[in-house]
């Protein structure tokens, strides 16, 4: 599989590759190097990316946005509120999965898609996009989530690239990926043997990332890493957007906010605007017939803008002096900032953000691109064809997960902390409990929930370990459990076996002779090896383990992947329907045209008049009831036409051959 690398972006995604030697964007099927992170529904199909955006502003009650924002969040959320206000279609309470549902019409019915479905059916395009680009085989990803992100979220993301037919290799944290983009391609200029420090700012559409890394050649670990989740470039449009309704409130009369496609073109307006204002220093904001019929016109300065979004600019410190707190470190520490992201082009961003550090900033990263082809990179470590520079990276724990298993009656404890907040990942360790058996449960769970986004679920997953059985005249047996924070993220028990106490055979190493001499030499004789017995603890049994997480169960996670497929069958048939109806329309004018021109001494007036006719005839249904017909349908007619038109066109061709030949032969002779 090609190592496949996506940036998924709120706003939009970027995916890349690991080919030709190295990584490359993939662009989609209008060239752009991102697509826009939608998902559109419709009476026979749904627009993905690019036409999703096209179609938007018809269909903004179908058309869903902020797909990474509502992944994995239950219904009953705090962030529910704060998300609901950005979205155009209603959010609903998934009845089955208690998760966050868009409600949307699709194929002329009513119908409620899960957040995971809905990225899931974003991601297939994406891989759609890769596969025909690259003409490859795209099976393995590595998706990046925003660094807040919780257990649930990264399972949630996981499944939707399985639903999605994707082998998620690794999800990784955005930041992350890009510390590692520049690790590997700055190799260069990095030190080989002491660690430079780095801060990797990323200010998005919805969220707002600052991560310390300590980095060298071939090398990195994160060393602190903070967020502001509610932070980014949509926040920019909503006040600018939020600025313009209160004007046309009173200049007027007229209120956008009650007119939701009307204030969708205010926002696509505010955002325009928004850039216009990054390089320069006053816009002009019109919108024709808003709403009411009524043409607005303003105008907005760089200055109007830096005042509107003061309370936004005031909370870039934060996850900075946060980072830079975790990391242990001051920002005369840095030897560099490196800064991406879309809204980090506001020139009050910069200049905010630079003061806070004290420091000029670096743009030495894509500011769009880096995170996907850390990812691609990442991707391609993981993949045992395609090879590359090794290069060993150390995420950061973000939340402390304990352990807790039911306490037996000689234990002290019933739970141990295993991963700390600020610890490295992946990372692993083993414990033994003392067992009666059969089975037992262990939990892991979340257990600072200060670190914790407000309504983070502390339940990550519990397992069951089977198969314990003591050893005969033994009330228990000792387990040893592989607990593990995994390189995406997951709390996992790695797995689970018995040992007991067995005499074994042990190797008496012969005492070392006294050194040196020329006695070495003569050493003609070799010693018989000595064995003495010890006790030692030995592998008894591997255990069971069944676990509960945040996963879809499988049942469930086959019978998405076969919706999902349902869907793609159901758009491929509309695109292929569409795709033959064209080519009929073609074939009519192409040949009309021919009949007048190019084939008119290769056929008889009869049978022009015949074909003629049948044109007419082929055109006139096309545009009536033909408008709306089937693909069986389309392609009959076309037959019907070809049987005709080709044999004109052989006799054409035919000429032309004799032509050619009569001409060859000439110059022959
Ligand atoms: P997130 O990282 O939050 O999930 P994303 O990756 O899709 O979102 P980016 O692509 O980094 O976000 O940035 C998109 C945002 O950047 C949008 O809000 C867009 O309006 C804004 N943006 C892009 N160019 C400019 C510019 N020249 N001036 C101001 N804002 C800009
Ligand atoms: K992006
Ligand atoms: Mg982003």
């Amino acid at each position: 599989s090609t190592p496949f690398g996506v940036d998924l972006g709120n706003n939009n995604t970027v995916i890349a590759c690991a080919r030709n030697r190295g990584i490359d964007i993939i662009v989609n099927e209008v060239s752009n190097r991102s697509t826009p992170s939608l998902v559109g529904f419709g009476p026979r199909s749904r627009y993905l990316g690019e036409s999703a955006k096209n179609q938007q502003t018809s269909n903004i009650k179908n058309t869903v946005e902020n797909l990474k924002r509502i992944v994995g969040l239950p219904h009953n959320h705090p962030d529910f509120k704060i998300e609901e206000k950005f979205f155009t279609v209603p959010l609903v309470n998934h009845k089955a999965d208690h998760g966050i549902a868009a409600k949307v019409k699709y194929l002329g019915q009513n119908k409620e898609f899960t957040a995971t479905q809905l990225l899931a059916m974003y991601l297939d395009k994406i891989k759609d996009t890769a596969l025909k680009e690259t003409k490859g085989n795209i099976t393995d990803i590595c998706l990046s989530v925003p660094g807040w992100y919780t257990e649930k979220q990264r399972r949630a993301a996981a499944d939707a690239c399985r639903i999605a037919g994707l082998n998620p290799v690794r999800i990784v944290n955005e930041m992350t990926a890009a510390a590692v983009g520049y690790g590997v391609f700055k190799a260069a200029d990095l030190p080989e043997d002491e660690y430079k420090k780095v801060a990797f700012v990323d200010v998005g559409h919805s969220s707002y990332q600052v991560s310390i890394a300590a980095i060298k050649r071939g090398e990195l670990k994160i060393l602190g890493a903070a967020f502001d989740k509610h932070f980014g470039g949509r926040n920019f449009d909503y006040a600018i957007a939020e600025h313009f309704a209160n004007e046309f409130k009173t200049r007027y009369k007229i209120d956008v906010r009650e007119n939701p496609k009307a204030y969708y073109r205010v926002l696509t307006a505010a955002e325009k605007l928004k850039k216009v204002l990054s390089a320069n220093t006053q816009a002009p904001f019109n919108i024709e017939s808003v709403m009411n019929d009524v043409d607005v016109s303003s105008s907005l300065t760089r200055e109007e803008l830096e005042e509107l979004v003061e309370p936004l600019l005031a909370k870039l410190p934060v996850p900075i002096e946060l980072a830079l707190k975790e990391a242990g470190l001051k920002a005369e520490d840095l030897d560099s900032i490196e800064v991406i992201g879309g809204s980090s082009r506001i020139p009050a961003v910069k200049e905010s953000i630079s003061k806070v550090f004290g420091k000029p900033l670096s743009f030495t990263l894509n500011q769009d691109e880096a995170i996907a082809k850390g990812n691609a990179y990442i991707c391609a470590c993981h993949s045992p064809t395609v090879r590359v520079r090794p290069f060993k990276f150390e995420d950061y724990n973000q939340y402390t997960v304990s352990y807790f298993w039911d306490k037996e009656d000689n234990e002290d404890e019933d739970h141990l902390e295993v991963f700390p907040k600020g610890g490295l990942f992946p990372s692993t360790k083993v414990i033994t409990l003392y067992r009666k058996g059969p089975s037992f449960t262990v939990e892991a769970k979340y257990t600072k929930p200060k670190e914790l986004p407000k309504g983070t679920e502390h339940f990550i997953a519990k397992w069951t370990i089977g198969n314990v059985e003591p050893s005969a005249n033994e009330s228990s047996i000792a387990v040893k459990l592989k607990l593990r924070n995994d390189p995406s993220g997951f709390y996992i028990i790695e797995s689970a076996h018995t040992v007991e106490e067995q005499l074994v055979k042990e190797l008496i190493e012969p005492t070392p002779k006294a050194e040196g001499g020329e006695g070495a030499d003569d050493e003609d004789e070799v010693a018989e090896p000595q064995y003495k017995e010890v006790k030692k603890l030995v592998k008894k049994a591997d255990c069971t383990i069944e676990v509960v997480c945040a996963a879809l169960p499988d049942a469930q996670l086959q019978k998405l992947i076969e919706e999902e497929a349902q869907m793609i069958m159901e758009d491929k048939l509309v695109a292929d329907t569409e795709e033959r109806k064209n080519q009929l329309e073609e074939y009519i004018y192409d040949l009309r045209g021919k009949l007048d021109d190019k084939y008119k001494d290769f056929a008889s007036a009869q049978e022009v008049e015949k074909l003629s006719g049948l044109l007419n005839k082929a055109e006139d249904w096309l545009y009536g009831d033909g408008e709306d017909s089937t693909k069986a349908k389309y392609i009959a007619k076309y037959e019907e036409l070809a049987s005709i038109g080709n044999v004109i066109r052989g006799r054409f061709l035919a000429k032309e051959q004799e032509k050619k030949e009569q001409y060859r032969q000439k110059q022959e002779a």
